[in-house]
């Protein structure tokens, strides 16, 4: 078997307006077509485009809204099937969908996890409901979005038992593992961190979701952030993106909390080579950046 290797990392914002937006035949809501999201519907379609010419045997993804309270826990079942309903956005996103699932990688990336010292499970029940931040980064990142097996990982809960920094040095030692299996296992992986940047948003929605009138970033300090840490993966440095990472989350409540930049960030071996970001923009006044790092052969 040929040594495996990570072929693309990619950040993946997962707002489901953005689904919603695109009009899937997979998603029930239609869309009004207002527009509000174009930087970031532009931005995945570049993406998108890139991704197509690209040759790969698995997606491996982390997503922060499969909250396991105890270790990480792996997709176990070689496939599923069924309807996904966003709680919090029930009108934009009511999603049927079915996905085959590299059951071996998933082991294997537990093994070498819980060689680390890493508390992993493999997550058996057929009947398991996938989450939506998986379903969306698919349908939103992927030219064909569950053509090629899938292998999930949970968001695990040390940043919010211990501190960021803690949970950070777990994401890195998970990222490690990650790559090891993929090495191991002889894989081309594409690795999706399927989270937003900045992540405080209105309470509030219009009566049309998608108006742009109604579509702006919370506050002017999130968006420096955002843009703070979009520079520094544009201009390959990663190690002091992760330097900062633990201020970037307190102070601008960041979706990296949940761990799956800092897990990216870790399989890629920290890039200091410059990553391309596709876009940047807000939904529901969260900031998201749809970056993709293309680590050298
Ligand atoms: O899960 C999300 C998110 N991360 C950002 C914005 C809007 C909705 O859902
Ligand atoms: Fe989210």
């Amino acid at each position: 078997m040929s040594q495996g290797r990570i072929v693309a990392g990619c950040l993946s914002p997962h707002p489901p307006h953005l689904v919603y937006a695109a009009n899937p035949a997979r998603n029930e809501p239609e869309a009004t077509g207002a527009g509000a999201w174009k930087p970031l519907t532009d931005g995945y379609a570049k993406l998108k485009a890139r991704l197509a010419e690209l040759e790969y045997d698995v997606v491996v993804l982390h997503t922060p809204h499969w909250k396991t309270t105890i270790g990480h826990h792996f997709l176990g079942v070689p496939h599923f099937d069924g309807f996904s309903v966003d709680p919090i956005f029930p009108n934009l996103f009511r999603y049927k969908y079915e996905l085959d699932v590299d059951v071996e990688l998933a082991e294997t990336i537990a093994a070498e996890a819980t060689e680390r010292g890493l508390v992993t499970k493999m997550m058996r029940n057929p009947d398991f409901r996938v989450d939506y931040g998986t379903l969306t980064s698919c349908e939103l990142a992927l030219p064909n979005p569950f053509g090629k097996p899938l292998c999930v990982i949970s968001s695990g809960r040390p940043y919010f038992y211990y501190s960021d920094e803690v949970g950070d040095r777990e994401m890195l030692a998970l990222g490690e593992a990650t790559r090891v299996a993929i090495e191991k296992t002889g894989r081309k992986a594409l690795c999706i961190a399927s989270c937003s940047l900045s992540h405080r948003h209105f309470t509030e929605e219009p009566d049309d979701p998608e108006d742009p009138r109604f579509e702006y970033i919370y506050n002017a300090s999130q968006q420096a952030w955002d843009e703070r840490v979009l520079r520094l993966m544009a201009e390959g440095n990663c190690k002091q993106l992760l330097a900062e990472m633990p201020d970037f989350i307190q102070q601008s409540v960041s979706e990296c909390k949940d761990g799956s930049l800092t897990w990216l960030l870790g399989a890629l071996q920290v890039p200091d080579y410059p990553a391309i970001v596709h876009g940047y923009g807000s939904v529901i006044g969260t900031g998201n950046g749809i970056v993709e790092w293309r680590p050298r052969a």
